[in-house]
């Protein structure tokens, strides 16, 4: 793992409709976020918080907030982007999960096979023409995949961002029809919860890194706190029962570590008004920690 780290805050919640996951990035700092990830060793740079714009009425049938997330969407582009190029790990802090059409737009033109890694109850993978709820946080992997509106699909000027043979998506347990459908088309590898049960998260993660490594350059792990079980991360705000848990989750994130496959992340959709007592950004602090090398022992 690179030494220096970046961290880009993005206080962004127009990509769904709950107030509140726009303190997420402050949250994860009060967590301690700098003081875990410079306590093992790592140089870090907090590049403070992106600038939001304001919710707009209704005007593109099926997609709230449109023009606003585009924009934001462009500014983290842009961002990630100027970390990456000087030869930095970008963090990326949510906000909600439209967040990832920026970072992934920042990110993946310097490879050929970027991986992408997504931890999630969900899958992300709607379109306006499938959503049942207009919410973009629930279309932001079918928008790096090149599917959704062009305001959206062409931020950074190229896509599609990722293919669909280098995604694994880890945890999923809420797909709607039109994304089942949509995986099977593209025979996108997915996990979801029955996997994990049957096989084990050691399995998982070890099938996960296998065909990563085979087929990719670099590997981005999104992850979504709802991926884990609202008992471990209450404080989301689209939670799903029977979830992964606490330990699985560590598992995960210390097998990914081990690997050495991990070349940027993102921690999203922390929602600190539905949390308890900052648990939720307690825990992706913890789980950075392991993803960065913190060891029990
Ligand atoms: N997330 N599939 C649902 C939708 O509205 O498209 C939920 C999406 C949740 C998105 O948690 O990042
Ligand atoms: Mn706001
Ligand atoms: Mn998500
Ligand atoms: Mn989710």
């Amino acid at each position: 793992m690179k030494k220096q780290i970046s961290i880009i805050g993005v206080p962004m919640d127009l990509g769904q409709s709950r107030r509140g996951v726009d303190m997420g990035p402050s949250a994860i700092r009060y967590a301690g976020v700098v003081e875990k990830l410079e306590a093992l060793g790592y140089s870090v740079e907090d590049c403070g918080d992106l600038s939001i714009g304001r919710s707009e009425r209704p005007t593109h049938q099926g997609l709230k907030n449109l023009k606003a997330v585009a924009k934001a969407s462009d500014e983290l582009y842009r961002m990630v982007k100027r970390e990456v190029g000087k030869g930095r790990f970008p963090l990326v802090l949510g906000g909600d999960h439209s967040i990832a059409i920026g970072t992934l737009a920042g990110i993946s033109r310097p490879y050929k096979n970027l991986g992408v890694i997504w931890y999630d109850a969900h899958g992300d993978l709607n379109t306006e023409a499938t959503s049942p709820s207009g919410n973009i946080h629930g279309m932001p992997l079918a928008v790096s995949l090149g599917y959704g509106h062009s305001l959206l699909t062409s931020i950074g000027g190229y896509q599609p961002k990722v293919k669909p043979e280098n995604i694994v998506i880890i945890g999923a347990r809420a797909l709607d029809d039109g994304e089942r459908v949509f995986i099977k088309e593209k025979g996108i590898r997915v996990y979801t919860m029955h996997e994990i049960d049957r096989l084990g998260m050691t399995q998982v993660m070890n099938e996960t890194i296998e065909y990563l490594k085979e087929n990719t350059d670099g590997v981005h792990l999104s992850l979504d706190l709802d991926g884990l079980d609202p008992d471990d991360a209450p404080g989301v705000g689209t939670p799903v029962y029977g979830g992964i848990s606490y330990r699985e989750s560590h598992l995960a994130m210390e097998m990914l570590s081990e690997s050495d496959l991990v070349t940027s992340a993102e921690f999203v959709e922390i929602n600190p008004i539905l949390d308890i007592r900052n648990k939720t950004a307690d825990v992706a602090v913890e789980l950075l920690g392991s993803l960065f090398g913190e060891r029990l022992l």
